[in-house]
Parts: C-alpha cells; structure tokens; sequence
C-alpha cells in the first residue's frame, strides 16, 4: 500500500472546469483518468492539488474551489496566470516548443526566447505556491512538461523535500532534444527531481542517453531496466518507465450500464449489417488524422468490398484552438473527408466517413467504442494513447480488432495483440483496413482477450502504486523488474 504522509499533486490545470453565468463563477470536478486514480490516494492522505484553474480573469474563486474541494475530497490551491503568462508559458513554451519537439517534430518548433522567459518565470510562480503549502514530510508529484524545473526551484528551499516527476508524453532521442537551445537547463531542472518517470523504457533510454551524450560533470547512471539510478554528487534520483493506464473496472462498468447500452446500440442501428471503423483524437498533427484518413481513401480505391460495406466514424475533439497549426490541420482533415465523401458516398445509402468535429460526452464516448466492431489508433508519435486502451475496457463482448500505432507507447505493451502499423505507410494501414474487415470472429476473439487481460492487471491503480511505492522507497532495492511492466516494443514485433 502506498505510505505517504500527505501527497501534494501539482499539473499545469487544476482538475475543474469553471463555468461562468452573469459575472458568477461556479466549478464543477473535470472527470478523466489521472483524477480518477489520485481521488483516493489524495482522500487517504489528505492531499493538495495544485494548479492554474483555467482563467486568466482576475476573479474570485475561492468558494467555487472549496465547494469542488469539498465533493471531491481534497484541497485546490489555483495558482492565477495572467494572459501574457499563458500566451508565453502555455502557448508558446509548452505547446509550441516542447510538445513539437518531444513528439519528434522539429521542424514544426518556434524556438522564441521569450518563450523561455515566461516558462522560467511561470514555473517558479508555481514553485512558490508550492512552497507555501507543503509541510515536512510531503510526498509531491508534478505532472508534465509544463512543470519541468519546479523541482529545481523547490529544491533551493528546502533540500529534504521528496519530489517526483511523470511526463505524459514522449521523451525524445539526443539528436532531437539537442536541437533546444535551454537543453542543458531543462535536463538540470529534472535531476533535480528524485525520480522521473517516463511512459515507456524507450523514453527512458532516451532520457538518459541524453545525459550520458551532455557529459555533465560528476554524473552517473546505474543499472539497464525499466527503472535505473542516476547519481549527481550528493544527489541521488531515479528515472524509470511507468506506462500510465486507465480505471479498467470503472470504464467497463460505465459501458455496461443502460444508459451506455441504448446509445451504443442506437448509433450501431443507423448503419446496419455494416461494419464501424471509430477513430478518436484530440485535434492535433501528433496523432496522424491525414494519413489515416488517406489510408482510408486508398483501402476504399484499392479494395472494394469495402465499399458500403464498412463506415468510419472519426471523433475529433477540438484542442489548443488559439494555435494557428491546429487551425489549418483542422482544414486539412476537412479538405480529405470531403474528398473521400465526395468520391464514394452513396446518396441515401452508405457515406464512408461520419466525421464529429465536437466534443462528446463521456457516456457517448464510451458508446461510440463499445459499438465499434474496429478501432483505429494511428498517431505518428503518442507518449501513451489512452484511447487503445478505452477501446479494449469497453469491448465487452471482446470482438473488437484493433489498429495500432507502432509509435504510440501503448504499443510497447499491446504488441502484435493489436495489428501494429507504421502510420506514415499509407500502403500498409490501407492493407490493414481490409485485413480487419475480414478478420474471422475466432482471430478477433484470440487477440481481444489478450488486450483485455493487459489492460486489466495494469489498471491506473497499479500505475499509480508502482510509481508511489518506487517514488517513496527510493534508497531500497526497486520492487519493479525490467520486463514486468516496460517490454520494450521491437520493430520485428510488426506483422
Ligand atoms: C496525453 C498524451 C497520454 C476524446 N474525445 C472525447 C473525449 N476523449 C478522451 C479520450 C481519452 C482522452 O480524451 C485522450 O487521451 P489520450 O491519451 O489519447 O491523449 P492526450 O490527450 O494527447 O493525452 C497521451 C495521456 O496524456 C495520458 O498520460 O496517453 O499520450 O499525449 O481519455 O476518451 N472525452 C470526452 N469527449 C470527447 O469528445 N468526454
């Protein structure tokens, strides 16, 4: 069991959403997987969220927040960004240079110096409300790259104070990360953690080839696994892989319900004795919605029975709507599934591609998944991908085929139980589409069983006590070994 005095959690957002009627603010709890699995863990040990609360209007949300503290179990502490912060820090920093260049793109960087400025700033205003929060003893946990040299800063205060690290997506290989010109500062920010935890062992590999290739003075990495040892004089840290999961019981519950049930079947009804194809993402050019979509175009040119035969249904939330790069991606999807209508529909009978440009419910969502007899998880590059393994929590009668990225980090643990595709090979996801399409029941059933077991001994719960208990024990012997929960995901693995 986890033993912590009191756990400390802090993310770039508080989990509310804020909702605003005639100059009143009220919050309500922002549902998803990570609140999930921290509720209780933040009940049992008291706990402290800390985050910015999503406006930059200089309000009073005192008593919103404590009526959300009050449902949820433990305290919110807002930390308030004006806008010119978030232009530079959110905007700019974190969305325009780091998450390009950690997902391998960067050529898409806009390396502006004052950029860094503000998330230098930022990071020590969120390392000074911190500071006036925690109390001896504190366990504290910072989640991703938003929040990369708090520690640091935290650290000159007070040396003694237990302090990790989860990066929710990927971490890149020396000859991408050395193009950033504060690379020396961001890896210095992180040793200054005690343990940083990565979604796979290849993002951990790269993290401390990345070390190992700057040569910074005195330092030292031990061990090969999924979690290895790094020395930096009197500092000792660790760097480990913790592929993040989802609450298994929970979504397969939420799935099973009526309300889940009547929907499924009611989205299923409007194309009958037909397959669905669903796609589901995040508005955003890491997860490979244009290739996925011609991928679709050229199965349909190339292999008719497909033709009116199996619908695709592709759910994109909008995102980071303020970044012109997501505005024309936005474009560019559009410009394809027009096409691909435009080419194939059948008036009155079958249209290849049902396109949702909105955000769903979570029961819709849920619906949407359970109905589909096929998935398609195609991002160029993903820290984990969290949809991969809705999609398998909620196949309840466990037919469903899945598609996979070999760059999304679930593919580490999903392997050749998915059918593993490289997205940019626009050929071979074609030749997939149709291989699923065709897939007999037995092969669907073989494969779907084996997801479901992987998804289920590696629940959220399990992920976040293998992180806690790693985190908190850190002088004694790991309890983790390198296979059991970091296989790493091979190229000869892709059928
Ligand atoms: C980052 C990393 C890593 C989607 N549409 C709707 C909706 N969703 C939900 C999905 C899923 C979530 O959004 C997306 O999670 P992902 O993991 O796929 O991707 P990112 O948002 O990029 O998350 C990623 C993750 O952090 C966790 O560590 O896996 O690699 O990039 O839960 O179901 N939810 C609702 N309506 C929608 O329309 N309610």
């Amino acid at each position: 069991m986890v033993n912590v005095n009191r756990l400390v959690i802090m993310s770039n957002r508080l989990p509310v959403a804020l909702h605003e009627e005639d100059g009143a603010w009220t919050a309500s709890p922002a549902p998803g997987g990570l609140v999930t699995a921290l509720t209780p863990v933040l009940k049992r040990h008291s706990g402290v969220w800390i985050g910015w609360p999503g406006t930059t209007e200089q309000v009073e949300l005192a008593g919103a927040l404590e009526t959300v503290s009050a449902e949820l179990g433990y305290r919110l502490e807002p930390v308030q960004l004006n806008a010119e912060q978030l232009q530079g820090y959110y905007y700019g920093f974190s969305n325009e240079i780091i998450w390009p260049l950690f997902h391998g793109f960067e050529t898409r960087c806009n390396f502006e110096p004052a950029y860094w400025h503000d998330y230098q700033d930022v990071n020590r205003q969120f390392a000074a409300a911190t500071a006036g929060v925690l109390e001896p003893g504190d366990f504290l946990w910072i989640h991703d790259y938003h929040l990369m040299l708090t520690a640091r800063e935290l650290k000159r205060q007070s040396p003694e104070l237990n302090c990790a690290f989860f990066l929710h997506i990927p971490f890149p290989p020396p000859d991408i990360f050395f193009k950033l010109p504060w690379r020396k500062e961001i890896l210095e920010g992180l040793l200054a953690f005690d343990l940083i935890g990565f979604q796979t062992l290849r993002d951990r590999r790269n993290f401390t080839l990345c070390l190992q290739q700057l040569r910074i003075p005195g330092l030292k990495v031990y061990g090969r696994g999924a979690v290895v040892d790094i020395s930096l004089g009197e500092h000792h840290l660790r760097a480990g892989a913790f592929p993040i999961s989802l609450d298994y019981q929970d979504i397969q519950r939420h799935a099973a319900t009526p309300e889940v049930e009547q929907l499924a079947w009611l989205f299923h009804e409007k194309f009958p004795d037909r397959q669905i194809m669903i796609g589901m993402d995040r508005l955003d050019y890491t997860k490979g919605i244009p290739e996925r979509l011609a991928a679709f175009g050229l199965a349909l040119e190339r292999y008719p029975e497909l033709r009116g035969n199996l619908t695709m249904v592709q759910l994109t939330v909008p995102s980071r709507e303020r970044v012109p790069e997501y505005e024309r991606l936005r474009h560019i999807i559009e410009q394809l599934v027009g096409q691909i209508n435009g080419q194939y529909t059948e008036v009155g009978d079958w249209v290849p591609i049902h396109y949702i440009h909105r955000s769903v419910s979570r029961s819709e969502v849920l619906a949407y998944l359970r109905a589909a007899e096929n998935a398609i998880v195609t991002p160029l590059r993903d820290g984990m991908n969290l949809v991969a393994k809705e999609y398998v929590a909620c196949n309840l009668d466990g037919t469903g085929a899945l598609i996979l990225s070999e760059f999304a980090g679930v593919a580490a643990e999903f392997k050749r139980r998915a059918i593993l595709v490289n997205p940019y090979d626009i050929e071979g996801m074609a030749a997939a589409i149709q291989r699923v399409y065709l897939m007999d029941i037995n092969e669907r059933k073989r494969r779907m069983i084996k997801l479901r077991e992987i998804v289920r001994k590696n629940d959220i719960f399990t992920w976040v006590e293998n992180y806690v208990v790693t985190a908190t024990h850190r002088h004694e012997k790991s309890a983790l070994t390198v296979d059991e929960f970091a296989p790493d995901f091979k190229l000869s693995d892709t059928e």
